[in-house]
Order: C-alpha cells, then sequence, then structure tokens
C-alpha cells in the first residue's frame, strides 16, 4: 500500500468517526494532543515516546508534541511541531507540515504555532479533549501559554461520549491497520521461530530474549508491544515474569510470551515447548490440553460469538483435561461454575489486540468485569465481529502461590487430587496464543505460520539441538 492509498483509507478512518460524533449532542471543536515525551526523574533524558492511541489512530502517525483538532464546519487540522535553530543542532527535525499531510491525509496541515491563534479564536466555547491531557500541565511544550490562561472549557461529559464512541469504532480494524498489524504478527512469528531453534540446556532466559527481540527487529519491529515474558521451568507458571539469568535444564519447559510493535500497532503470541528434543509424558498431556481449548477457541470464534463464550467452553475443556489427568474430580461444568479450574487457568482467553496489547473496547458499553475467581481476569467481554483482532491464549498453570494458599485449599479439598497437585509445585506453566481476525466468515489466525501441534514443535527442536556441537552441558 503506497502513501496515496494510504492516506485514503486515513481519510475514509476520520470519515467514519465524524459519522459516529455526529450523534453526540456535542457540536464543538475536539482537541487530540498526541502527548509528549515524558522525562525520566532525576535526569536529563525521557521515557520511550508512545503517542497518545486516540491521536494515533485518527492521524495514523505518532509524532510528539503534534495536535489534531476537528469540528464540524471547518472538518480536521493538524499542528506539525516544528525545532527551534538550537533543538535542531541536537534533534533531527520531525516531518514538515507538508510531508504529514500527505501521510495523514489531512489536507489542513499547519504549523503548530498556529493552534495558539486556533484556540483564542474558541475562546469560552465548551470543548472536548481527547488524546493526552499532558497539554493542559505542559501547555508551554505545545507552544502555547499556560493552560488556565486560554479559558479553554473542557466539556467532560462530551469528551467521555466521544471517546466512548471513538473506543467502538477502533475494535474493527481498517486495511491500514490489518496491514501493519501483519507485519507485526510476521515479526513476532519470526522472533519465535529464532528463539525455538537457539533454545537448550544451559542458556539463560534472557539469552534467549535477547536473541529473539533481535529478530523481531531485524524484521522491522520498532520495539517490542510489551515487556516480552521468558520463563524457564517454574518461572512459566509467572504470567508476567521477566526474563532473568535463569539458565534453563533439560526436561524443564520455556514459555515464551512476546511480540513485536510496528507503527504503533502490537503483536502477541505465545509458545511453550521443551528445553529437551520432545516434552516429557506429563508435559505432552498438559500440554494438549491446553490446545485442544485453544484450538475448540478459535474454531468456534466468529461474528456475533460472544467473547466470554469462547472463555468459558476454554474453561470447562481446561477443567475436563485436568480431570481426565486426575488433579480435578467432578464433572466439567460444576468445576467451571465453582471456579476450581481458575486454581490452573486463572486468567482470561485473551483481549483485543491493536494499538496496544490490550486494546480499548474489550467490554461493551454497559458490562463490566465480574468479581468471580474464574471470570475477574477476563479483559474482553463482547460480541465478536468482522476485524475485530483478538488473541486466544488458554494455559494451565502451576502457581504455588495459588495452590498453596490455605483458603483455597479448603474451599477446593474435595475437588481438587492434592496429593498430585503437590507433587507439581514446581511445574511451570503452559500457555498457547495466536492473533485472531474476525472475519465475516469466522476467522483468521494471523500467526498461523508458528507451528504449535506437539509433533511439530519438538520437530522443530529435534533439528535445532541436532545441528548443534555443542549442547552446552559442559
Ligand atoms: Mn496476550
Amino acid at each position: 500500500m503506497n502513501q496515496t492509498e494510504r492516506s485514503a483509507v486515513l481519510r475514509e478512518r476520520r470519515r467514519r468517526v465524524e459519522a459516529a460524533w455526529s450523534g453526540a449532542s456535542f457540536d464543538g471543536p475536539v482537541l487530540i494532543p498526541a502527548s509528549l515525551p515524558i522525562p525520566i526523574d532525576g535526569t536529563d533524558q525521557f521515557h520511550e515516546f508512545h503517542a497518545h492511541p486516540e491521536f494515533q489512530y485518527l492521524s495514523g502517525v505518532a509524532e510528539p508534541g503534534a495536535a489534531l483538532a476537528w469540528e464540524p464546519d471547518s472538518g480536521w487540522t493538524l499542528f506539525a511541531p516544528s525545532l527551534s535553530v538550537e533543538d535542531l543542532v541536537w534533534m533531527s527535525a520531525p516531518p514538515s507540515a507538508e510531508a504529514l499531510a500527505k501521510e495523514t491525509g489531512v489536507g489542513c496541515s499547519v504549523d503548530r504555532s498556529e493552534l495558539a491563534s486556533w484556540l483564542e479564536s474558541r475562546r469560552g466555547q465548551g470543548m472536548a479533549l481527547l488524546g493526552s491531557r499532558d497539554i493542559e500541565a505542559r501547555a508551554s511544550e505545545y507552544g502555547l501559554q499556560a493552560w488556565s490562561t486560554l479559558e479553554a472549557a473542557v466539556d467532560e461529559d462530551a469528551t467521555e461520549w466521544l471517546g466512548k464512541a471513538l473506543a467502538g469504532l477502533r475494535r474493527a480494524k481498517d486495511a491500514v491497520e490489518l496491514q501493519r498489524m501483519t507485519h507485526a504478527v510476521d515479526a513476532a512469528v519470526a522472533g519465535h521461530l529464532a528463539a525455538q531453534r537457539l533454545a537448550r540446556h544451559g542458556l539463560t532466559e534472557r539469552a534467549l530474549q535477547i536473541e529473539m527481540e533481535a529478530e523481531f527487529f531485524r524484521q522491522g519491529g520498532a520495539r517490542t508491544a510489551y515487556g516480552s515474558i521468558v520463563g524457564s521451568g517454574p518461572n512459566s507458571a509467572i504470567l508476567h515474569g521477566t526474563p532473568g539469568h535463569r539458565v534453563m535444564s533439560d526436561g524443564e519447559l520455556v514459555l515464551i510470551d512476546a511480540g513485536a510493535e510496528i507503527d504503533g500497532y502490537a503483536s502477541d503470541v505465545t509458545r511453550t515447548f521443551p528445553v529437551s528434543a520432545e516434552f516429557t509424558p506429563i508435559q505432552r498431556e498438559l500440554y494438549n490440553v491446553v490446545l485442544a481449548a485453544q484450538q475448540e477457541a478459535i474454531a468456534a470464534a466468529g461474528p456475533e460469538v460472544e467473547y466470554k463464550s469462547l472463555h468459558v467452553q476454554a474453561s470447562a475443556t481446561i477443567a475436563q483435561g485436568l480431570i481426565d489427568i486426575g488433579l480435578l474430580t467432578g464433572s466439567a461444568e460444576d468445576l467451571v461454575a465453582s471456579d476450581a479450574h481458575a486454581l490452573f487457568f486463572p486468567h482470561g482467553l485473551g483481549h483485543m489486540l491493536g494499538l496496544s496489547t490490550h486494546d480499548c473496547g474489550g467490554y461493551l458499553e454497559g458490562r463490566v468485569p465480574e468479581d468471580r475467581f474464574g471470570l475477574a481476569y477476563l479483559r474482553a467481554d463482547l460480541p465478536l465481529a468482522p476485524g475485530y483482532v483478538v488473541t486466544i491464549e488458554p494455559g494451565v498453570y502451576f502457581v504455588p502461590a495459588l495452590l498453596n494458599d490455605p483458603a483455597r485449599r479448603e474451599r477446593y479439598a474435595e475437588m481438587v487430587n492434592w496429593d498430585i497437585a503437590d507433587t507439581m509445585l514446581d511445574f511451570g506453566g503452559i500457555r498457547i496464543e495466536d492473533d485472531v481476525l474476525i472475519t465475516p466468515e469466522g476467522c483468521q489466525v494471523m500467526s498461523a505460520a508458528l507451528p504449535k501441534a506437539a509433533t511439530e514443535i519438538e520437530a522443530i527442536r529435534r533439528e535445532a539441538l541436532g545441528s548443534t556441537t555443542d549442547r552446552g552441558h559442559g
């Protein structure tokens, strides 16, 4: 897709937003600042810049200190930041207003120095303030006087209404977004494959992380979409564990949950594989339980399907698998109703994916997360629709903190075979996660190029270990 085609998609995206916003009882101006770099306390450095996703969605670009404005009569205006001569000694020049006009398709793209007069001529009018609210405290860095002197009355009700409408539109991804997400997913797949080919006895989690992320970046990744999770052995049960200097050993599992970010869009993929060439019998059994839950959810995903029903179905499949293995006793239905499965599957099936890893709009208006143990961490509760991208990522874990919790041991005394559970406290965990695009017919697994059948993973591992002369045992 070239720049002209991209900017046409962006214009169409903004037209949909205008149509949704026209349903508001508000017709004043809307300002959407991109946000500014955030200083690191006590230094002269800044945190990595993340544009506000609302600005990035509406403009298609991520320019620090830029702002977008809209009003029903005059349409869209993009305020492009420019740097002083002094700043240009130290920093690269931002794209010009003309360059941003071409890239974003916003015809009225002007220097940010015009933002002051734009606001001045709307003095006293109620205004909606979406995007970053840093402009209120850091107005001077947007080239303005103190915010208070502008007498810009932010209409909070209108801001909330327009923001919700925007979040709803952001659920279904358009062609530019899907292209960027496909690129991000492809980079993630390449990085995961690199890690699966490299892992071996004696290597640290950190070493695996480094080589995987290097591959993300070689494939176009601007950065990781979130802190990569690489857990070996018992660490694979730490849901958001940070890779450390733990050395992995034959017989253990490695869980990698990592994705690349490209043009602001995230990928989010998880695979679990053995450090040895093969799974042990119990690892394989549990792996196949998770895989069955994941594949059933993918098979059932499609337009109008309630995401929560996929989660409940996956919970039942996991409960049945744990019954078959002898860890749980009773009927899968009863176990799920009492949240016993959540001792081993303590998170939700997944989440919306897009401009951030846990993209906005996961809960349909009026719905809220339940506080039940088995549902509290479900990050999406809505009927799926074409264009939505969600992750599907069931797992089974042995989390010592949960399994040793006296209250839970008492509550689930009869439902868990504690003798078996106690022997598996250092097992770790298994999660399998794909990025799934809902289509009119059903769904498409964007990360399908990354194998997940136990035999396919073992084939990769066998080839990787066989092709080395030094397995690192020394
Ligand atoms: Mn995820």
